[in-house]
């Protein structure tokens, strides 16, 4: 209640808000676009922001909070790289009395008081899109379709669920089969590092579902080098929806690309308002999405701010 006291008295004294954020990295082009929102959403807002990038590495991130705790700041937020381990540096926060808001990524923690509310999408939702666009391509194949995907970053919220989600769907269809699946960690070089090895190890694949677009922008490479045709020869569903991916969509290179949406800083600065106005906030937000098709890339595209 001490702590809690003085939060809410720095936010009325008038003096700055410090919000201190840890950030995955800078391994997509998504990530990317949810650091500027985050960036430009804080300055905005008037809020000192403080921002690390952890490379995609927990230990990284760990030690970024550890330093907000120590220098007092108001908030802490972050996106958590994997799902699981934050329980210890959750508890320093919460006895330090700054609180945590949790965006673009979930944590495994059962003690939900160890974080106010947690900002992004659902993922499991993303993959069940994914599979029941590809359940209705095949509904009247009766060969054996092959799929190799790429995951995300593993032990990540996205990396789980998109898996958990699309395998749940695609279940319905026993010709719909995984035959090849590992992590590609989000990036466009090991999206394409690991498509080259699928490709070597497997003559006939069919279908290709990476977890984010810089991956399938990667695979894309791979599949080119190999004389196939990606979208053709392979068809391929994304996840995200940036820019890049909206290209390679419009031209017919993507088939299927399931949105992920990064702007998420307007909703962390009203969250970071709010808790310090202690006011009750929802424990979780939920961010709107949308599917798109090559044709509807055609027509987004213009209008794709990132
Ligand atoms: O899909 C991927 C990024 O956590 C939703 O992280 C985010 C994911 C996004 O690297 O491109």
């Amino acid at each position: 209640a001490a702590a809690a006291a003085t939060t809410a008295s720095a936010a009325q004294s008038g003096k700055k808000v410090t919000l201190g954020f840890a950030q995955v990295g800078a391994e997509s082009g998504w990530r990317t676009a949810n650091t500027k929102s985050i960036q430009d959403s804080a300055k905005e807002a008037g809020f000192d922001l403080k921002f690390s990038d952890a490379q995609q590495k927990q230990e990284n991130q760990i030690k970024a909070i550890r330093t907000y705790i120590q220098q007092k700041v108001d908030v802490i937020a972050f996106s958590p790289v994997v799902e699981s381990g934050w329980d210890t540096v959750l508890k320093e926060a919460k006895d330090a009395g700054i609180p945590v808001i949790l965006t673009d990524r979930a944590v495994d923690s059962k003690d939900t008081s160890l974080y106010k509310t947690f900002i992004g999408s659902d993922f499991v939702e993303e993959g069940r899109s994914a599979g029941k666009w590809l359940v209705d391509k095949y509904k009247d194949t009766k060969d054996t379709v092959n799929i190799v995907e790429l995951q995300g970053t593993t032990g990540s919220a996205p990396a789980n669920d998109r898996k958990a989600g699309f395998d749940e769907i695609i279940k319905s269809n026993p010709n719909l089969k995984v035959i090849a699946s590992q992590t590609g960690d989000f990036t466009r070089a090991k999206g394409k590092e690991v498509m080259q090895a699928f490709l070597k190890a497997n003559k006939n694949i069919n279908v290709l579902y990476a977890h984010n677009d810089d991956m399938a922008l990667g695979a894309i490479q791979a599949i080119e080098e190999a004389g196939l045709k990606p979208g053709k020869d392979i068809v391929i569903i994304s996840v995200d929806g940036v820019k890049d991916g909206f290209q390679a969509a419009s031209e017919g290179k993507i088939n299927f690309i399931v949105e992920c949406n990064p702007l998420l800083g307007g909703q962390l600065m009203q969250a970071v308002r709010d808790v310090l106005a202690n006011k009750e906030i929802p424990k979780r937000i939920v961010t709107k999405e949308g599917v798109f098709t090559s044709e509807d890339a055609k027509r987004e595209l213009p209008n794709r701010q990132y």
